[in-house]
């Protein structure tokens, strides 16, 4: 029976996420392991989807409950969760502030009009922006905005960043670990690894829970986005013993069930390096999956260079959680604006194929 049985839950997604192949990323990358993306950017109609509807379906209910008529939250200015909480609070008809800090060390002429800011803004999101600079905890303007909310006669609901520390942020992604194991009874085989980005916690934390139930969370493979890797650590701890004492998991998580690559977050949160933008180009030009820079890009990064250097043993299958987060893309574009010229930057991963048979039956990507 599901851990989530007891929980309501307000539906704003389409329900199970595909689960697809990606055959030409798997060539590229030797052959030797076989590349699988559980698409969880595909998960709604709601202003393009993301991981962050999984987490909230579980809150939307108390908020309901509660009686609020404002959703409160806070992100980055280019933040896919404050893109999420606008599209909930339009979509059940409430009203919505989100804080957009200063988390980002990125300058780009249009970084605060384009992509996620734009859309929150469109769905008539207060959308307030501050100078505050990255830390997943909890926020002084945050505290602000929920004030500002009661000041003015309104009932602010608050939700923290990322969904992370809310009571219920951890369930969303627990739901995930039995959906794929509905998935794995059909497919006729199980993963052996999945691969998710980590930042705020709750997403990895609710997959651990949920895997520990089947005896393998230490399969999932955390790759730090946060380039705070101590901090996000203890969150996602916390948050995992929090969900595992309310789904009722029976025992406790050890700490080696909860792992974390950090060698991807550089240089900063919120700027790809060289090797994430390469990963990027890979996942965009053989199976055109589109990765972002600031997220799905980094776990992209580390799904690539932990296959190239042999970390999954050949023949295994592994699940790349795609999260969501493309449309951050948008106040990037500087590092794109060449791709697809004469001179275009070439990802590593193309321009010097391994040796293997499957990439030599690739067809040239480049003529
Ligand atoms: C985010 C988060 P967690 O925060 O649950 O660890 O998830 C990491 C993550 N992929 C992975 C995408 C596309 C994400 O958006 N985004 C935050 C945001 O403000 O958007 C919470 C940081």
């Amino acid at each position: 029976m599901s851990l989530l049985a007891k929980f309501e839950r307000y539906p704003l997604t389409f329900g199970t996420t595909p689960i697809e192949h990606l055959p030409r990323l798997s060539a590229a990358l030797g052959g030797k392991v076989q590349v699988y993306a559980k698409r969880d950017d595909c998960n709604s109609g709601l202003a393009m989807g993301g991981n962050k509807l999984r987490k909230l379906e579980y809150i939307v209910p108390d908020a309901i409950a509660s009686g609020a008529d404002t959703l409160v939250s806070i992100g980055g200015v280019q933040s896919n969760h404050t893109r999420m909480v606008a599209a909930t609070a339009a979509k059940i008809g409430m009203k919505c502030v989100v804080i957009q800090e200063k988390w980002v060390p990125h300058y780009d002429a249009v970084y605060d009009r384009v992509g996620n800011i734009l859309l929150t803004r469109l769905m008539g999101a207060d959308s307030r922006l501050v100078d505050d600079g990255f830390d997943i905890g909890i926020r002084k303007s945050w505290e602000d905005a929920i004030q500002s909310v009661k000041d003015a006669g309104g009932k602010p609901y608050p939700i923290p960043a990322g969904a992370s520390v809310h009571k219920f942020g951890g369930l969303g992604y627990v739901g995930f670990a039995e959906e794929v194991a509905n998935q794995e009874a059909e497919l006729g085989f199980t993963f052996d690894y999945i691969i998710v980005c980590v930042v705020t916690g709750s997403t990895q934390a609710g997959m651990v829970v949920g895997f520990a139930a089947q005896g393998r969370a230490d399969r999932v493979i955390g790759i730090d986005a946060s380039g705070t890797l101590d901090q996000t650590r203890a969150q996602v701890r916390r948050i995992v013993d929090d969900t595992a004492a309310l789904v009722g998991l029976g025992r406790a998580v050890r700490d080696d069930e909860i792992v974390i690559n950090p060698d991807y977050a550089y240089p900063a949160y919120g700027v790809p390096s060289n090797e994430t933008n390469d990963a990027i180009r890979l996942a965009a030009r053989t199976e055109a999956m589109i990765t972002d820079p600031v997220y799905e890009g980094k776990s992209m990064q580390g799904l690539i260079d932990l296959t190239r250097k042999g970390f999954f043993p050949e023949g295994s299958k592994i699940l790349y959680a795609h999260l969501g987060g493309a449309p951050a893309i948008n106040g990037y574009s500087y590092y794109y604006k060449d791709d697809g010229a004469p001179t275009r930057p070439q990802p590593a991963a193309i321009s010097e194929p391994r040796e293997s048979e499957s990439q030599e039956t690739l067809p040239p990507l480049f003529p």
